[in-house]
């Protein structure tokens, strides 16, 4: 038994049926693309929120060893708006599912995870998807991952009120270990793309700048909109389906920001992508990932110093390439670091943000990882 299902048992007096995982992910490459029909890179993370689970009759407990805010409802009624805060994301599953047409059954279900919340590694695509899983096992129904990917992302925007785009389900779903997840998301095709670091004597320093993120909030709704006014602009379908040259087009130079990086960014992703399977030194792509900063920074105006200064202070500390990974506003900075720089570039951030009397970052490496999956 797992630590989780002894404290199952502890709780509701029974053992869990099972427990189940799905993981955070990190974005290699590719922001701010997937709700323009484009391309992103990400991979699973081996951090993971568990979800223990059981059925139950009538009603559906939700807990969590991480968050207060227990809740319970009937998966046969519930609706938008009914469960506030994380335990959202968990009555969203279960409301998406029964949407789709899935028989939910009622269930006691205990969630744990470390996966950090508000740092841009999809906490809440992490929990949806650990949710989706177990509860879709409990109902013996089978949906390919792609499915329960669809049912996880409408439930995050419909239900939470989130206005994301796929990628970070589809990561959770479709993580593989030593892969990475290129993902074209108009018709959501998935090819995996070896990442292994290793090899190379390299790691992936992820850096928590401890600057918080949301998404059901304000900015990153705006620069969905500013997306949507651009291809409108250009009357194209999508971003994806604009060049560079197509830019002179748009008239307010905002918006021509935007688009410039959605569509320069696609061409990062493809470029990465390029290099990583044509099999070169995976030291090749930290200009693209430079490039994938500044792009953010200049033309979509998503990052906030706390960002700026890490991923400065990685590359002179001797990273190869870094930039934010996610959504934006804050969160994490990844790094490409020879194994040997790793410690340096850490103490590096530290020492810059001690400088500045910010809170000290929080650095860990990453290796790409499963998808969600049943754990026992
Ligand atoms: C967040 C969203 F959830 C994703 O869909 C994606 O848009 C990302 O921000 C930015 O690339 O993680």
């Amino acid at each position: 038994m797992t630590v989780l299902a002894d404290h199952f048992q502890a709780r509701w007096e029974r053992p869990p049926s099972g427990t189940w995982f799905a993981p955070g992910r990190v974005n290699l490459i590719g922001e701010h693309t997937d709700y323009n029909d484009g391309f992103v890179l990400p991979f699973a993370l081996d951090k993971r929120t568990l979800v223990a689970a059981a059925p139950a009759s009538g009603r559906t407990r939700v807990v969590s060893r991480n968050e207060p805010g227990d809740a319970e409802f009937d998966t046969s009624t519930v609706a938008p708006g009914d469960v506030p805060g994380w335990a959202a994301y968990v009555a969203g599953v279960a409301w998406a599912l029964r949407e789709a047409g899935h028989p939910v059954p009622d269930a006691d279900l205990l969630v744990e995870s470390d996966v950090p919340v508000g740092a841009g590694l999809s906490s809440s695509a992490a929990l949806e998807c650990a949710v989706a899983v177990a509860l879709t096992d409990l109902a013996g129904i089978t949906l390919d991952r792609t499915a329960i990917a669809k049912i996880t992302r409408r439930a995050e925007n419909e239900f939470v009120g989130a206005p994301t785009g796929g990628m970070d389900q589809m990561a959770a779903m479709h993580g593989k270990a030593d892969m990475l997840v290129f993902l074209d998301t108009r018709d959501d095709l998935i090819e995996r793309v070896p990442f292994r670091l290793a090899r190379y004597g390299l790691a992936l320093l992820v850096i928590d700048t401890q600057a918080p993120h949301a998404h059901a909030g304000g900015q990153y709704g705006e620069r969905r909109a500013d997306c949507a006014a651009a291809a409108e602009a250009l009357g194209v379908p999508a971003l994806r389906d604009a060049t560079v040259a197509d830019l002179d087009r748009i008239s307010d130079p905002r918006i021509r920001r935007r688009a410039r990086h959605v569509v320069t960014e696609d061409d990062r992703v493809r470029q990465v992508v390029d290099l990583l399977s044509g099999g070169v030194d995976p030291r090749a792509i930290g200009p693209v990932l430079d490039a994938s900063h500044a792009s953010m920074r200049d033309d979509f105006e998503i990052t906030v110093p706390h960002v700026d200064v890490a991923a400065a202070c990685a590359r002179s500390a001797g990273a190869h390439g870094a930039r934010m990974t996610g959504g934006g506003f804050g969160g994490c900075v990844i790094a490409l670091c020879d194994d040997g720089d790793v410690a340096g570039v850490t103490t590096a951030v530290e020492k810059a943000y001690a400088e500045r009397g910010w809170t000290a970052p929080v650095a860990f490496t990453a290796v790409p990882s499963a998808g969600a999956a049943r754990l026992e």
